[in-house]
């Protein structure tokens, strides 16, 4: 595709982003937020099913409906993916077959059997990972004694014990704690069915290679003897003592952490101790979920669907930055209701990670509407940021953004780089537990959320300070050898160099300085021959599809906010900014079916509804205002 011209672009760009500014603003909430639909993959339907069936509250429409979705989201070889037209998961599907028998449908039924034969080739139930098999294990479906020991005097270990809740990334602790309780009171409520036909007849998949992955195999076989005596004088303290850690942690919206897991397996904990479902606490944890349901009509019915979680302060605060971006006015009602929002989302006290930094005043933001004791760095970065632009016709914003920036400061972690929810939770032993075999268990620094903490530091004048340098070093020695930088939260190097060329601009660093002419050498690099960029989320397990991948919106947003940070004048970003027009659909907004979120990589993705909306209507709009003086 050659360069359009650049007058008759500039006029195209300004009516996209009129059109997308339109959309978006349409799209937000009567109180102001922004919240766009969080997809990720069936385990969050299945186990909500089962979860149900468990508790025996499951309703048959509700098992239909969620039956339903479920149906419509197996791929055509019989399995479920856990991002759009990623591979088969064996996990996922497993996960699925068994919530579909739960909803009746028969196991030789031409969509089980295909789902049953990509299970068996690939290893059956005893390939599958170990929340599969608690899953299964409820419900006699898998042997208690055939999965990792966790013992809730876990919750004992004082935090500066290896292994203790707080050497876990906090979703991975508020996962494991109520865990222990269920793992340790081993129910098992047999189901009207069998699922043996899922089982190939072997061994528990195979355990881990290595000196401390076999110490851990000999710590779990001590574990489980001791399980076996006949008394354990510490358990009933364990468990009140689990009970209570997880009842204080319990969010205004009934859950807990925002997030599927910790929800769902803290009411199978509290349930199995004897609390019953008319408790407050449990009837408010499972009244919750509803919040978290998508409800839709379609041809076959209605279906409802789960979110993992949920986006609006995330969203919100990335819409006010690209209606800014767009020319928008601060004192443009939409947004002044987004920065009251906002302000009010601070979060005033404090939360599980002043256990590494005890003397830090509370401030932050958190993710959801409701996750109080989790505020994470990356969304108060970026509320900070957009509020920033919004503060003089803000009350209260300039006193918050001081309370947040301090806060954000104060969470930098040894190395000099910022994680999500905590200071120092490196420590890398955990991820060697047999318990650990999905998913990011700890919450090390990354160059995604330490780029949008140096990007505010420059926007806060605090370009100079002590902190912004060794962030600054931080990111610049994560820098891959081909100039790129590795996504934690977005995928995947188009993320997390979307991320850092505009945070290194933002301190200073000049626009011909190595590091920047390397990464923007890499993204020109990789920009699609339509001039476009995308990239599949297999980079994360394969580097052959670094860089590469069906150009999306987001995708190709985010390599745009990094030239355009550089040098808006190029025939990259021309092409770049032209693929976005062009993808344009008729109600101002863009399509994206293509997950281009990152929740753990490699093991769970996620599509942000919003992403396609907000990243190309803030590279749209700095385009057109870095440039408005030349056309
Ligand atoms: C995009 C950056 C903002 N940021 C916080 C991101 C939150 C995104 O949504 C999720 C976060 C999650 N965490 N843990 C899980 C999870 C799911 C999300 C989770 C998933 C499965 C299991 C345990 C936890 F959708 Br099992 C933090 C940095």
């Amino acid at each position: 595709m050659s360069t359009p011209p650049r007058v008759e672009l500039a006029d195209a760009v300004a009516l996209a982003v009129v059109r997308a500014r339109e959309h978006l603003v349409s799209r937000q909430a009567p109180e102001g937020w922004w919240k766009g639909e969080l997809r990720t993959n069936v385990t969050m339907d299945a186990e909500d099913l089962l979860l149900r069936q468990f508790l025996g509250i499951l309703q048959t429409d509700e098992l239909e409906q969620a039956a339903r979705w479920i149906r419509s989201q197996q791929r055509d070889d019989g399995t479920w993916a856990t991002f759009f037209e990623g591979p088969g998961d064996l996990s996922t599907t497993i996960e699925a077959y068994a919530a579909l028998r739960l909803a009746g449908d028969d196991a030789d039924a031409p969509h089980m059997t295909r789902a049953r034969g990509f299970v068996l080739a690939h290893g059956g139930i005893e390939a599958s990972r170990v929340f599969t098999r608690i899953w299964l294990a409820l419900f006699g479906e898998w042997a208690w004694d055939d999965l990792p020991a966790m013992p809730p005097e876990l919750v004992f270990l004082p935090p500066w014990v290896p292994l203790n809740v707080y050497d876990w990334a906090c979703w991975a602790r508020q996962t494991v704690v109520p865990i222990t309780i269920v793992a340790t009171l081993r129910p098992r409520r047999p189901l009207p069915f069998t699922l043996a036909e899922l089982r190939t007849g072997g061994g528990p998949a195979s355990s881990a290679s290595g000196l401390i992955a076999k110490a851990f195999g000999v710590l779990d076989r001590v574990l489980k003897a001791y399980d076996r005596l006949p008394v354990h004088p510490l358990r009933g303290l364990a468990f009140r003592r689990a009970a209570e850690w997880i009842v204080a942690r319990q969010e205004a919206d009934g859950g807990w952490g925002g997030i599927q897991p910790p929800w769902v397996y803290s009411i199978l904990a509290l349930h199995l101790l004897g609390y019953p479902l008319e408790h407050p606490v449990v009837t408010a944890a499972i009244n919750g979920l509803e919040g978290f349901l998508v409800r839709e009509p379609t041809d076959q019915g209605p279906v409802r669907r789960l979110e993992a979680c949920q986006s609006p302060v995330w969203d919100t605060c990335l819409a006010v930055t690209a209606l800014l971006d767009a020319g928008a006015a601060p004192d443009d009602p939409p947004l002044r209701d987004a920065g009251r929002w906002l302000v009010a989302e601070e979060i005033r006290t404090t939360g599980d990670w002043a256990v590494r930094r005890p003397d830090l005043p509370p401030s932050g933001w958190a993710f959801e509407f409701a996750n109080d004791i989790y505020p994470d760095i990356d969304d108060a970065a970026e509320v900070i940021l957009s509020l920033e632009r919004l503060a003089a016709v803000i009350p209260g914003a300039d006193a918050a953004i001081a309370r947040g920036t301090r806060w954000t400061l104060g969470m930098q972690s040894r190395d000099g780089g910022w994680a999500a929810f905590d200071a120092d939770n490196t420590r890398r032993l955990i991820e060697q537990l047999p318990f650990c075999d999905f998913g990011a268990v700890i919450d090390p620094p990354s160059a995604d959320v330490t780029a949008h903490v140096i990007e505010l530091l420059g926007h806060r004048g605090l370009a100079e300070s002590q902190a912004a340098r060794r962030g600054v070093a931080w990111l610049l020695r994560a820098q891959e050898p081909d100039g790129s930088w590795f996504g934690r939260w977005g995928a995947n190097y188009v993320y997390g160099t979307g991320a850092a060329v505009p945070a290194l601009v933002a301190v200073g660093v000049p626009r011909t300085a190595p590091p920047v002419r390397r990464a923007v050498r890499w993204l020109e690099e990789h920009q699609a021959a339509d001039g476009g960029w995308g990239e599949d989320l297999r980079s994360y397990t394969d580097d052959a599809w670094r860089g590469r991948g069906t150009p999306t919106p987001s995708q190709t947003a985010w390599a745009l906010l990094a030239l355009i940070a550089v040098d808006p004048e190029t025939d990259a970003v021309a092409r770049g900014v032209a693929w976005l027009i062009d993808a344009q659909q008729p109600d101002g907004g863009w399509d994206e079916d293509v997950y281009t979120g990152t929740g753990f990589p490699g093991d769970f993705y996620i599509n942000y509804e919003m992403y396609r909306l907000v990243f190309p209507l803030s590279a749209l709009g700095r385009f057109m205002s870095t440039r408005s003086v030349t056309v």
